[in-house]
């Protein structure tokens, strides 16, 4: 146990090593910088009032640290920073795999979940100690690959589960020559979430899919979640042992998507590490070369592991096997992940929450308290949040949209979204190209064709080339419900806590789908 009292002669940065650290400060500061654990996990600052607890709480493993998820005092995942009166800050950041940062009052405190671990302390500004943070990261974890990011049509904000072989075939072609490097087929392919093999709306198979792809003159681009599974699919119920259990034997949820409840693979699990390995393989061999690994997290969460390591050691070394099995030459975008314990291992990584053709959703935002559930607004806030990832690795904002159809953002928010992704240099889209006027296709021609001149003008500003993007307006947090709405709040959280709400959900969802894609 380390204390510090914090005094304004603090070097810009020191390193210390220490299982836990407290630094007492001369009085509240005004703003904490949280950074919240997996891609969509909230990162923001904000003032000290206690956040409502997010809802539901059955999606917690899935969206937030499940450790930590009602933690009352403000919290940070690896860092945590502090702002005073002048505008600097004070930032405590972890250089190990498994930390925790608090501020108690006028404490800050670290924590290593395990062992002893280091830690840097910065001063001063806020751009340079967060750079002084990811250079320190980057010596111990490893920093970004020289690949340029492709630029990518992905199937999910159009599409979502409704994709099928022909509509895709026919999707690839009228995408004609648009200058996309990789064309990523998402969730909808596979038998079911752990049987990674093509489902009949694939009658050709994923090889002639890749083949398909291919021949457009692009590279082909896959979506799995090889770290969870549901308990119908052939994987779980032939290896129960690779899943992972709590100290009361029971398997632990990774929380709920498509209609059902999920469960995390044991990454510390000799023979699921060889079946990680084999699956990477087998999808290089179909002969995609682009891969987003997705709901990663369920690799690193708390649960009793077949061999007594870390949580986030037992994920790192799942997600090393992985990369190891899939080569160098893949490119690898991480979503879904813890991020420290994903340095150094993949190529790009998603930084903050699904966008949506919606800005946002009154009853998921400001009800449920929740910012890491699918939204424009919410993926804005974070990913900005955590540019100063950027050194580190290629930051992923998700995709931007083009199109009016199926789509209630503004052209503002559409813009806004675009220029974050030219401040990222990460430019992917999934609109339909049967969905584009010409003028919206005609925008997405230049916007992947651009390369504009990216400056820096505070954290939160950008100048692309010379013309000045604020995104400051759009990180504001959701309003706390209060009175009426606070009941209501309750009640939506009860409701949306329970399987069969979410099922209706899904339901519904799916049904306005199908409408749309007859619509095709
Ligand atoms: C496929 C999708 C897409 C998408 C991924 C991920 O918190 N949530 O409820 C939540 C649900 C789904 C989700 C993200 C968050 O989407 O980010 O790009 O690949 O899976 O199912």
């Amino acid at each position: 146990m380390t204390t510090l009292d914090f005094n304004q002669t603090f070097p810009a940065r020191q390193i210390l090593s220490a299982s836990s650290l407290t630094i007492n400060l001369p009085r509240p500061p005004g703003h904490f910088y949280r950074h919240g654990w997996q891609s969509w996990s909230p990162a923001a600052w904000t003032d000290l009032t206690p956040l409502p607890v997010q809802k539901p709480a059955i999606l917690h493993p899935m969206q937030v640290d499940p450790l930590y998820a009602k933690e009352p005092r403000p919290h940070g995942s690896w860092v945590g920073a502090v702002e005073f009166d002048d505008g600097r800050i004070l930032l405590l950041g972890s250089l190990g795999l498994d930390a925790h940062v608090f501020l108690e009052g006028t404490k800050l405190d670290g924590r290593c979940e395990s062992g002893e671990g280091e830690w840097l302390i910065a001063y001063g500004d806020e751009r340079t100690a967060f750079s002084n943070y990811a250079a320190e990261l980057g010596k111990r974890l490893g920093i970004r690959t020289n690949k340029p990011a492709p630029r990518i049509w992905c199937s999910w904000y159009s599409l979502y589960t409704a994709i099928d072989e022909k509509l895709l075939y026919q999707t690839f072609d009228k995408l004609g020559d648009l200058p996309f490097d990789v064309l990523q087929v998402d969730d909808g392919w596979q038998v079911s979430v752990g049987d990674w093999e093509a489902n009949s709306k694939f009658p050709s198979g994923m090889q002639s899919l890749a083949d398909k792809i291919k021949s457009t003159g692009r590279k082909a681009g896959l979506w799995l979640a090889p770290l969870i599974a549901v308990k119908s699919s052939k994987l779980f119920r032939d290896h129960r042992d690779w899943f992972l259990r709590d100290e009361r034997g029971r398997f632990v949820s990774a929380g709920f998507n498509w209609s059902d409840q999920l469960y995390a693979l044991d990454t510390a699990h000799p023979a699921a590490l060889q079946w990680l390995s084999g699956l990477m393989k087998q999808v290089r061999a179909w002969g995609f070369d682009y891969l987003k690994l997705d709901f990663l997290y369920a690799g690193a969460l708390p649960g009793n592991r077949s061999t007594d390591i870390s949580r986030e050691t037992a994920y790192r070394q799942g997600l090393k096997v992985m990369r190891e099995a899939m080569g160098g030459d893949a490119y690898f975008l991480a979503c879904g992940m813890p991020v420290v314990p994903s340095l150094g291992l993949c190529d790009a990584m998603r930084i903050g929450a699904d966008v949506s053709a919606e800005w946002e959703n009154e009853r998921d935002s400001s009800l449920l308290y929740n910012m890491a559930i699918p939204g424009t607004k919410n993926a804005i806030r974070t990913t900005v949040n955590r540019l100063w990832l950027s050194p580190l690795v290629q930051p992923d904002p998700d995709v931007a949209y083009f199109r009016s159809k199926e789509c209630s953002l503004t052209a503002e928010q559409k813009l806004l979204l675009q220029d974050l992704a030219l401040v990222c240099g990460f430019k992917a889209t999934s609109d339909l190209p049967q969905w584009l006027n010409a003028a919206e296709r005609q925008n997405l021609r230049l916007f992947l064709e651009s390369n504009p001149d990216i400056k820096q003008i505070s954290p939160c500003a950008f100048q692309v080339d010379g013309r000045v993007v604020d995104f400051g307006p759009a990180l504001a947090l959701p309003e706390i419900p209060e009175g009426l709405n606070a009941i209501q709040s309750s009640l939506m959280g009860w409701l949306a806590n329970h399987g069969w709400a979410l099922k209706i959900n899904d339901r519904l969802e799916k049904d306005a789908l199908e409408k749309i894609k007859k619509t095709l």
